[in-house]
């Protein structure tokens, strides 16, 4: 196992490695695909019609084929506030199954490397701001979403119980909420910066006098673009390696209300902003502490407004076939 030195020099060589994506097809893990083609590794994926990743004996069947010598655990069912307190059962239980496959059949074949992912909801609802990596399990979590915080937070500590018992150098990261490319665009079950997007773009076609966020507009979240999270968790992948999991953000929150705004001049809607109050608003506030990213010598190259126009430029690329 390499030793516990986060901040310290190159730990672990990609290159020349079989790397595997587990998750492929989704935001995180195709960005990590973008992003590894320029490490000089060789990537693997395998598809959900071959592989039920939640189907424990052809999970390890396949891992135990493929060997893998690094692997990247983007593999998950997301999805935004509704899709969470909706489906509490499906993203309990398809996220323990996920990992638990993955992890073990990982251990078993002998993985050199693992990163699991998790997300920024594992910390309790009224956390210190910004959130220190200490916090996890000091009080409760959001009702909205804590059937997928229980199911991550149970994926972190597998890593870290295979970590202390048999010396695999297995480790998490904590992203905070990622936008981008491939993102999932339905307004029911995407996360907000999809949906404001779309809603934004949809009412300008229409010439629409307003566009409706959900709740208050006053919780306050942390965003990141999925290609600048792609990228410190390969930075990850090769120089952290400590039982701690380690929060990737961009150091900096707004207020949904004027996250909405932002996206409104980002897509050219000049309309008026309302709220649905009927809409639940989670969280009062999520900004991570970054410190121990920031200590890698890593930060994002994309701020807000330019990562949200080139996810504006996705949306029209993947959703509406147009160019912006
Ligand atoms: O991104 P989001 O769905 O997830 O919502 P969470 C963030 C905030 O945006 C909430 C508000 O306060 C929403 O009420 N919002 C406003 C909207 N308009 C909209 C809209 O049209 N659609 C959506 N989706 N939200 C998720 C967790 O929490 O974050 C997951 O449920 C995961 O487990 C993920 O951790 C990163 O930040 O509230």
């Amino acid at each position: 196992m390499t030793s516990a030195t986060p901040g310290g020099e190159a730990q672990y060589e990609l290159r020349s490695k079989r790397v595997w994506v587990a998750g492929h097809r989704g935001m995180v893990g195709a960005a990590l695909v973008r992003r590894l083609a320029t490490e000089g590794c060789e990537i693997v994926t395998v598809d959900r019609s071959a592989v039920d990743l939640r189907r424990q004996e052809p999970t390890e069947r396949w891992i135990a084929g493929t060997r893998p010598q690094a692997v990247f655990v983007a593999a998950a069912r997301v999805g935004g506030i509704l899709a969470n307190a909706s489906q509490p059962a499906d993203f309990l239980y398809d996220n323990l199954a996920m990992e638990t496959n993955i992890i073990h059949g990982a251990f078993k074949a002998g993985v050199e490397k693992l990163l699991f992912l998790g997300s920024s909801c594992i910390y309790p609802k009224h956390a210190p701001q910004p959130i220190p990596e200490s916090a996890l399990l000091t009080s409760v979590l959001e009702p909205t979403n804590e059937w997928y915080a229980v199911a991550k937070i149970a994926g972190l500590k597998l890593c870290q119980a295979y970590r202390r018992q048999h010396g695999a150098d297995f480790i998490s990261a904590m992203p905070t909420n990622l936008f981008g490319p491939g993102d999932n665009w339905d307004l029911e079950t995407s996360h907000v910066v999809a949906a404001l997007i779309r809603k934004a773009h949809e009412a300008k076609e229409k010439g629409a006098g307003e566009l409706v966020i959900w709740g208050s507009g006053k919780p306050r979240r942390e965003f990141l673009h999925v290609d600048d999270c792609a990228d410190a968790l390969v930075e990850i992948m090769k120089r952290y390696s400590a039982e701690e999991h380690i929060n990737v953000g961009s150091g900096e929150d707004l207020e949904i209300g004027d996250l909405a705004q932002l996206i409104a001049d980002v897509v050219g809607f000049k309309g008026r902003i309302a709220n649905d109050p009927e809409k639940p608003d989670g969280t009062p506030r999520k900004l991570m502490s970054g410190d121990k990213l920031k200590a890698m010598g890593w930060k994002p190259r994309l701020g807000l407004r330019d990562g949200l126009a080139n996810a504006y430029a996705a949306f029209l690329a993947e959703h509406t076939g147009a160019t912006p």
